[in-house]
């Protein structure tokens, strides 16, 4: 059976993207190896076979599936016997919850400070295009966001009390093991170690960055092996 994972890709072979980490992390939990097919942000026609222009898409055999989320109810639908990344039904539910917050919380005190990052480490061919949709989203210029880093800064300390917390009671956020919550909040901080050489996490945020340390190191290091900055290792 061949699995493809398009995935976006930057200038040195960074790999930025937190909804393919979502894909990544997912198919290596279920045990899968896929060959991973890079995308610029102008390359939009590479997956239009799949109906859509985002990535991540999974190819697997004849079914092709685009939405990160989509993506993880494929894997645990249909490798039932690989190891969960739910935990059953009310686990996807609540999984799907994290999703939201992820996506709505953390990503959204992210972007602006990552942003100019991003656009410094996007292939050439990619930077006015990202350049112009982002300015447009934030309604500022990559500029303003910089100058507004310490504010965005400010504002990203409590959407991260949730996980704060959570990883103070517990090694991973699903418990002893991680899982598919796991991913959805660690593929942000991997999304900053791949463009931006400064940590967002300060040095007393000890749970975090000992939850950081473990997720890098799972699946024989993984999310190590891609282009990345060290100072969030
Ligand atoms: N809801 C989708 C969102 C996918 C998404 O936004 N992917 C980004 C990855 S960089 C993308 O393709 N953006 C296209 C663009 O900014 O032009 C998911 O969870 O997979």
């Amino acid at each position: 059976m061949s699995l493809i994972l398009y995935e976006r890709v930057c200038s040195d072979d960074r790999r930025p993207s937190p909804y393919c980490w979502r894909a990544r992390l997912a198919l290596a939990h279920k045990g899968l190896t896929p060959a991973y097919r890079p995308v610029k942000f102008t390359e939009a026609d590479l997956v239009a076979f799949s109906g859509q222009s985002k990535v991540p898409v999974l190819v697997d055999g004849e079914s092709v599936v685009s939405d990160s989320w989509n993506i993880a109810c494929y894997l645990e639908d249909n490798y039932p016997d690989a190891p969960s990344l739910f935990g059953g039904p009310g686990g996807r539910a609540l999984t799907r919850f994290t999703n939201l917050w992820v996506d709505h919380g953390l990503q959204k005190a992210l972007g602006p400070i990552l942003a100019p990052y991003l656009h410094a480490v996007a292939d050439p061919d990619d930077r006015d295009y990202y350049r112009r949709t982002r300015e447009a989203r934030w309604g500022q210029s990559l500029e303003q966001l910089v100058a507004r880093r310490a504010v965005y800064l400010e504002a990203l300390d409590p959407v991260l009390e949730p996980l704060r917390q959570r990883l103070a009671e517990s090694p991973f956020v699903c418990g002893e093991r991680p899982a598919y919550a796991d991913y959805l909040a660690f593929a942000e901080f991997q999304w900053a170690r791949s463009v931006c050489d400064q940590d967002i996490l300060a040095p007393e945020e000890t749970a975090l960055r000992a939850w950081r340390h473990c997720m890098l190191d799972l699946f024989d290091g993984l999310a190590r092996t891609v282009t990345a900055f060290d100072s969030a290792c």
